[in-house]
């Protein structure tokens, strides 16, 4: 039952003993063999997959959770999602320890922190939990698989190319990212970064501040940093919700057509900045998909269809086949401009 345990990082969190113990006192899980091995054609697995997201209450993650129970309902799983209200580095650790104790197939989570959930995901692990991260990764020795929307650097690119064309390739620019740990944002940021330096000479990154994933938080630090620099030509914020905070604040402000304003935001959040004129094009994937393709890889890991190794192949639903690469990375696409041409036609 626990012959798919791995020697981590950490090495092996919980002993067999152990893990039995656990599954035993809480009851085991509700079907199938508790996420171990099944056999390959996951006729008797234990398809609950439970989608944890860096906090609830954010429309981005409402809509990859919506894609991840379409999956899991086609797949003939059980679907949950469960999560913290803080999106802040521990914060994620007690729903990890109890989804383990229920004995679920599979965890799907997007870290605050690339370490901090390490030793909670390696317990579950050890408990037979197969362990996917999308979004956003934490270390990968901490999990099976990581579902990647898109490449850091074509993420990181996009966003350098939207605000380089709207403040004509000169000036200052700031960042309003997410938590200050976020793997995702602070690979992104990064890779601004350097092509910032390597392809935009006369654009300066003067700061990068971080809005929590809190939308008054974001808020705030969109004003503070208006008054701090008088000169700022363009804020990019690679977060869904500190573009749209952002973009509040810009809208009614002095500020509004003045300050250049991109990032990654959500359709439906930045509709009405696009109409009003307070931004003119963002970036993004479809979070549906991510969550959908997600699903799809914790079912393959769960019957045993695949074990996360760089070649392996699965069908997602709908999407089609997919192929790990290097580092159990699963790639979902490319990132996706909208602007007021082609807004219209999305809703998510
Ligand atoms: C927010 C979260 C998420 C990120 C998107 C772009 O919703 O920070 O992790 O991928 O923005």
């Amino acid at each position: 039952m626990f012959t798919k345990q791995r020697s981590r990082r950490f090495g092996v969190a919980i002993t067999a003993a152990a893990a039995a113990t656990v599954l035993a006192l809480t009851g085991c899980a509700s079907s199938g063999d508790g996420g171990g091995d099944s056999g390959g054609d996951g006729g008797d697995a234990n398809l609950s997959v439970t989608f944890l997201p860096k906090n609830l209450g954010n429309p981005y993650f409402d809509t990859s959770s919506a894609g991840g129970q379409e999956a899991v309902e086609e797949f003939g799983g059980e679907f949950a999602e469960v999560g913290p209200t803080e999106a802040s580095p521990t914060s994620q650790v007690s729903f990890i320890q109890t989804a383990a104790q229920q004995g679920v197939g599979a965890l799907v989570v997007s870290a605050n922190d690339p370490e901090a959930i390490c030793d909670a995901l390696d317990e579950a692990s050890g408990a037979g939990v197969k362990v996917v991260t999308f979004d956003s990764d934490t270390n990968p020795e901490c999990r099976d698989l990581f579902i990647n929307q898109a490449t850091a650097e074509g993420i990181a690119k996009i966003q350098v190319d939207l605000i380089a064309e709207q403040i004509g390739d000169e000036g200052q620019v700031a960042v309003l990212s997410a938590s200050a740990n976020a793997t995702n944002q602070n690979a992104w940021i990064e890779m601004m970064e350097e092509e910032l330096a390597a392809n935009h000479p006369d654009i300066e990154l003067v700061e990068v501040v971080y809005g929590d994933d809190d939308d008054q938080t974001s808020f705030d630090k969109t004003a503070a940093l208006l008054q701090t620099y008088p000169e700022l030509k363009g804020i990019i914020s690679p977060t869904t919700v500190g573009i749209a905070a952002a973009a509040r604040y810009l809208s009614t402000s002095e500020y509004q057509g003045q300050v250049a304003l991109t990032g990654l935001g959500t359709p439906n959040q930045m509709r009405e900045y696009v109409e009003d004129g307070t931004v003119t094009a963002f970036a993004l994937w479809n979070p549906a998909d991510l969550g959908y393709l997600a699903a799809y890889a914790a079912q393959a890991l769960i019957t045993g269809e695949i074990t996360g190794e760089e070649g392996d192949t699965f069908e997602a639903g709908k999407l089609g086949s997919y192929e790990v690469g290097a580092d159990g990375t699963v790639l979902l696409g490319d990132p996706y401009v909208f602007d007021a041409d082609n807004i219209g036609d999305f809703d998510f």
